[in-house]
């Protein structure tokens, strides 16, 4: 049975659900709904009422939400791959780090992407230092427990690194940490070096122009150079 992954390159999201796939080993095909055109976003919605993406098909089931879908995704694997550690203590620590990446990283880094995008009239002056104040928190709180790690849980690369890579590419753009917190910043570029990123960042590198904060964007990445493999 074909995995149909509903995506967009440019997403944050999307893009952690791709790394974790090929992590996996999981083959999947894509599917891009146009979430502009009025019927082609009720029929996407009728699959999910969030309209959000990305959304995973398999046959008649549909799952949603990017944590959901790698778990699911994971008793797909071949080999027995794993993006949840199978010791309880381990799944814990990715599942936290996981929810810490999206809440607490994704979510204030949308903010600003959100906030540009709507009529001057209808901004909330406070979203924007509310979601720095967040990132600051965010990014001291990461680099302290990132210590001594190789990966966000620890030595294996886990669901949590599949969303840490595309929070922090975005909110280093939006609201770039202090080079002071050197193990964050290590750790961002080490995700760098992992193939399934480098492969759903250069997804992405084609669609760039349409990212709202392109301008500010590091000109190695905007190249489309994303360090030494
Ligand atoms: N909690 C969701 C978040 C998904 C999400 O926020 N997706 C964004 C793209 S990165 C989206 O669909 N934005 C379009 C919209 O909200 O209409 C998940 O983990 O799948």
């Amino acid at each position: 049975m074909r995995l149909i992954a509903h995506l967009h390159p440019l997403s944050s999201y999307c893009q952690k659900l791709t790394i974790g796939l090929r992590e996996l080993g999981v083959p999947f095909e894509t599917r891009t709904p146009d979430l502009m055109d009025p019927d082609a976003r009720a029929a996407y919605a009728a699959l999910w009422p969030t309209a959000k993406i990305p959304l995973l098909q398999h046959g008649e089931r549909v799952v949603p939400e990017t944590s959901i879908q790698l778990e699911y995704a994971q008793r797909l694997a071949p080999d027995g791959a794993r993006l949840i550690p199978a010791e309880a203590e381990a799944a814990l620590e990715a599942r936290l780090m996981d929810r810490l990446f999206d809440a607490y990283v994704m979510t204030p880094m949308q903010a600003f992407v959100a906030d540009i995008l709507r009529p001057e009239a209808e901004r909330d002056p406070r979203a924007l230092p509310d979601a720095r104040a967040t990132l600051a928190m965010s990014y001291a709180m990461l680099d302290g427990r990132l210590a001594g790690r190789t990966w966000a849980a620890g030595d294996a690369f886990t669901i949590a690194d599949c969303a840490a890579a595309p929070a922090l590419f975005y909110s280093g753009v939006v609201a770039p940490w202090p080079k002071t917190l050197a193990t964050l910043d290590a750790y961002f570029e080490r995700l760098l070096t992992r193939p399934s990123v480098r492969q759903a960042l250069a997804e992405a590198q084609p669609f760039f122009d349409m990212y709202p904060f392109r301008d500010s964007m590091p000109d190695r990445f905007r190249r489309g150079d994303f360090g030494a493999a």
